[in-house]
């Protein structure tokens, strides 16, 4: 009887796409979810960053109406938006889903239905911090929400609470997912006979996601600690955070950042595990250094939890507290560099195929280590007591965030594009919009290590007249790279209505069955 019903109501056609895509329990429905989930966060952050950089623009600039709380409001927004809602959900939900049922060989996620859920978290907590950008005068606390700024006094109407609540949800559903993640990868791998595949044998985007879900599953949890810390001091009259009640706002902080460190890694892993892969397949090579690729990994996980308190050297932690969090930061160059040379010398004489998703690959490599050597720099304590708060961080974490992250989510899905959709796209739109993204991306970020080096804050609305220069370009380069996101949906479209099912390279023919001649490292469980 029940299935007759089901059958009947499926046959209406509005039910079959709710049920297809509501309640489905299909790994690759859902990472589809999340990739679209998180474009619709990206586009949404983008926006936001236009805002920014249009107030920016020149100095004594009236673009957001002298309203400096509102200002505060977008950075707020727009921070959170690309973290939370953009970079998370495509890069560790969406290619997470999508690939690592493949890569192991396995039909589908550990717990299909908590698979479900762990989406349906995400629209949710997005709408909410939506809500607390655009109701009650919203949330003006920036993305890490200090105290005392973030406490009842300066932020008495509910917008923050719903910003908490927002991280709280969205937090909870990346928890579930992680511990879906870790179980699939540990008994999930495909056996044939006595066989299985063994652990030091998994792609390393495999690798790459078992290590992030377990630094969500151990750092979350702290912030959802200080988050509902934060919650009670602003409507239950605790005072944790509050020194006239006791408490103390830096303790707010050292939470904050006991999740906030390792969660620029959970950013940046599964980025790393899509390059990886990226690299061997266009190098016709398998990876250089296999083995030492998975103890950096592993590492850098390690080691990313112990460094949180480098964000606080200003607070006025002791010296020999900070002697501590120079030297570990300082050390997590050792196993990245191994990655960055281990990727140059799987290129390092491989057969190179370059494609889309190679240039964005090598770009990743160029960038990223410009990123993270300005990291090293801003690790000094002492140097940092001049730059923290300065637009030099802003370049730092955009160079490992905007070019990066960004840049490994590009290149991965024009990577994966033909198994996920079965066409290709136009190599040729798809050439310009890696073209504009790169000259938009750098022109944006690259003066702000010039504005920040000259002093000029972050988070402020307004400026003198001496930093123009720098801020001009910047603004321009963002709408370079705006024109680049535009380009990038234009290239999407188009393969969906050209629908073309092979390309022929230096007369070779690509099939989307194998499209890249290199089915090997592709959608193959056999490293
Ligand atoms: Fe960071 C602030 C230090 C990597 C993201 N970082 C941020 C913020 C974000 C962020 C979002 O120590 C701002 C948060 C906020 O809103 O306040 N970061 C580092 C270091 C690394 C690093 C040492 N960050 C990342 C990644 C991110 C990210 C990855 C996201 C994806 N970061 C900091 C510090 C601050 C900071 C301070 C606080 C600043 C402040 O005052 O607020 C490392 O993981 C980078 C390692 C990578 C490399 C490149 C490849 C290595 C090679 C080996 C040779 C290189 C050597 C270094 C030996 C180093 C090729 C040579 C050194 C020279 C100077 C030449
Ligand atoms: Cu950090």
């Amino acid at each position: 009887m029940q299935f007759i019903i089901f059958f009947y109501l499926n046959r209406i056609c509005i039910l079959r796409f709710i049920r297809k895509w509501f309640f489905s329990t299909n790994h690759k429905h859902i990472g589809y979810l999340y990739i679209i989930a998180g474009g619709i966060g990206g586009i949404v952050g983008t926006v936001l960053s236009l805002l920014i950089r249009a107030q920016l623009a020149f100095p004594n600039s009236n673009f957001l109406a002298g309203n400096h709380h509102f200002f505060n409001v977008v950075i707020t927004a727009h921070g959170l938006f690309m973290i939370f809602f953009m970079v998370m959900p495509i890069l560790y939900g969406g290619f997470g889903n999508l690939m690592v049922p493949i890569l192991i060989g396995c039909p589908d996620m550990a717990f299909p239905r908590l698979n479900n859920i762990s989406f349906w978290t995400l629209p949710p907590s997005m709408t909410m911090l939506l809500l607390s950008a655009t109701i009650e005068g919203g949330a003006g606390t920036g993305w890490t929400v200090y105290p005392p700024l973030s406490s009842i006094e300066y932020h008495y109407t509910p917008a923050v609470d719903l910003a908490i609540f927002s991280l709280h949800l969205s937090g909870a559903g990346s928890i579930l997912g992680s511990i879906n993640f870790i179980v699939t990868i540990f008994n999930m791998r495909a056996q044939e006979g006595k066989s299985i595949l063994r652990l030091m044998r998994m792609p390393l985007f495999v690798w790459a996601v078992l290590i992030t879900a377990f630094l969500l599953v151990l750092s979350l949890p702290v912030l959802a600690a200080g988050l509902t810390m934060l919650i009670t001091d602003r409507n239950f009259n605790t005072s944790f955070f509050d020194p006239l009640g006791g408490g103390d706002p830096v303790l707010y902080q050292h939470l904050f950042w006991f999740f906030g460190h390792p969660e620029v890694y959970i950013l940046i892993l599964p980025g790393f595990g899509v390059i990886s892969h990226i690299i061997q397949t266009f190098s016709r090579k398998p990876i250089f250094g296999y083995t030492s690729m998975v103890y950096a990994i592993i590492a850098i996980a390690i080691l990313g939890s112990i460094v949180w308190a480098h964000h606080m050297y200003t607070v006025g932690l002791d010296v020999d507290t900070r002697a501590y969090f120079m030297a570990s930061t300082m050390v997590i160059a050792v196993p990245t560099g191994i990655k960055i040379f281990s990727w140059l010398a799987t290129l390092w004489e491989g057969k190179l195929f370059y494609t889309i998703p190679l240039y964005y690959a090598i770009g990743f490599i160029f960038l990223f280590t410009v990123g993270g050597v300005t990291g090293i720099i801003l690790s000094n304590a002492a140097l940092d007591i001049a730059l923290h708060d300065t637009y030099y961080v802003v370049g730092h974490f955009h160079y490992v965030l905007s070019l990066g992250a960004v840049f490994a989510i590009y290149g991965g899905f024009y990577y994966w594009f033909p198994k996920m959709t079965g066409y290709f796209y136009s190599n040729k739109l798809a050439m310009l919009q890696f073209v504009v993204t790169f000259i938009g991306v750098n022109l944006t970020f690259f003066p702000m290590h010039f504005l920040g080096l000259a002093g000029m804050p972050r988070r402020i609305p307004d400026y003198p007249d001496s930093y123009w220069v720098w801020n001009v370009i910047a603004t321009y380069g963002s709408f370079i790279a705006f024109l680049g996101l535009i380009l990038f949906f234009v290239v999407v479209y188009n393969a969906f209505k050209e629908k073309r099912t092979y390309y022929i390279d230096n007369g070779q023919f690509y099939s989307v069955q194998n499209p890249w001649g290199n089915g090997k490292y592709y959608g193959h469980f056999s490293n």
